[in-house]
């Protein structure tokens, strides 16, 4: 794993994990639907994450709730890239959470820092969207598209599944050109999964290391937290911290988050237990 993450013109120190705060520019995501729907309040949810804590802003303007069907490229660049605009001048780099090539070129142009793909950069002409510039990538695992991965799943060892499946990606960006330090992989907690298959992927999340790239992990605020306490997607702040430091612990290096300030303490006291600095 790199000891440097370089996204854009950033390059961050791996040595503590790293804080990525989800702004969802939509009306209608599982997790926050409509709490940063305008410019406005998407630009102002991101800033004060970043006061919180959040060491990257991932922002996203097309909902893969399981069910969802997708919005037009219009509509979700109208979404994406006014705000955008707005926080390339701030302190931290600007994650764009989208499928559609043709928007990650205008967020590289528009100076985003990173482009994270919950389609693994597997559209025609994504990875050439990407591969000249320094952005850093996330490429996550999913089964089927959301509007069917949640019925019915079935792996045989879905560790091995998906791990197989990153490793491949890994090699088409570096045979790409991409450098190793952009490259993040992520196993996709809810993406086509059952509660077991999440549970398997986190017990055993060590295993992704050997995809030499930098791990992931999104599980805060899913639903397998819901199964497990029975509690709303609004009360999910607990679990999700906890689901944080055991990705932590298991070699992840940012954690993708709603609750930031929530998830800094933690990781704090985790980091200073390991006799390291903040
Ligand atoms: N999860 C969601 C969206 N994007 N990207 C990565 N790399 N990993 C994830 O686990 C992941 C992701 C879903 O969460 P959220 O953005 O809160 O909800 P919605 O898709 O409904 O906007």
């Amino acid at each position: 794993m790199p000891e440097f993450f370089r996204c854009g013109k950033f390059s961050l120190s791996l040595a503590r994990p790293l804080i990525m705060g989800v702004v969802n520019i939509t009306p209608d995501s599982f997790s926050d639907g409509g709490l940063a729907a305008t410019t406005r309040t998407a630009v102002a949810h991101a800033r004060r994450l970043i006061e919180e804590g959040a060491d990257i802003i991932d922002i996203g303007g097309e909902s893969t709730r399981p069910g969802s069907s997708g919005v037009t490229l219009d509509e979700e660049r109208q979404r994406v890239l006014p705000v955008l605009e707005q926080l390339t001048g701030d302190a931290a780099p600007v994650s764009v959470d989208t499928q559609k090539p043709e928007l990650m070129r205008e967020a590289v142009a528009s100076g985003a820092a990173m482009i994270n793909d919950i389609n693994a950069l597997l559209a025609p002409g994504a990875i050439e969207a990407i591969a000249a510039s320094e952005v850093a990538v996330c490429v996550m695992h999913k089964k089927g598209t959301p509007a069917n991965m949640q019925i019915d799943p079935h792996y045989d060892d879905v560790v091995a599944e998906v791990l197989a499946f990153l490793k491949e990606r890994v090699q088409a960006l570096r045979a790409a050109g991409v450098a190793i330090q952009r490259i993040v992989v992520d196993p996709g907690f809810g993406f086509g999964k059952s509660l077991e298959h999440n549970l398997e992927l986190l017990r055993r999340l060590d295993g992704f290391g050997a995809t030499g790239a930098i791990l992931l992990s999104g599980i805060s605020r899913k639903s397998m937290l819901g199964r497990i306490t029975g509690r709303d997607v609004g009360e999910r702040v607990h679990a999700s911290v906890a689901a944080a430091l055991i990705a932590v612990e298991k070699g992840a290096r940012i954690v993708r988050v709603h609750d930031v300030a929530a998830t800094r303490d933690a990781l704090a006291v985790w980091q200073t237990v390991q006799g390291k600095s903040l």
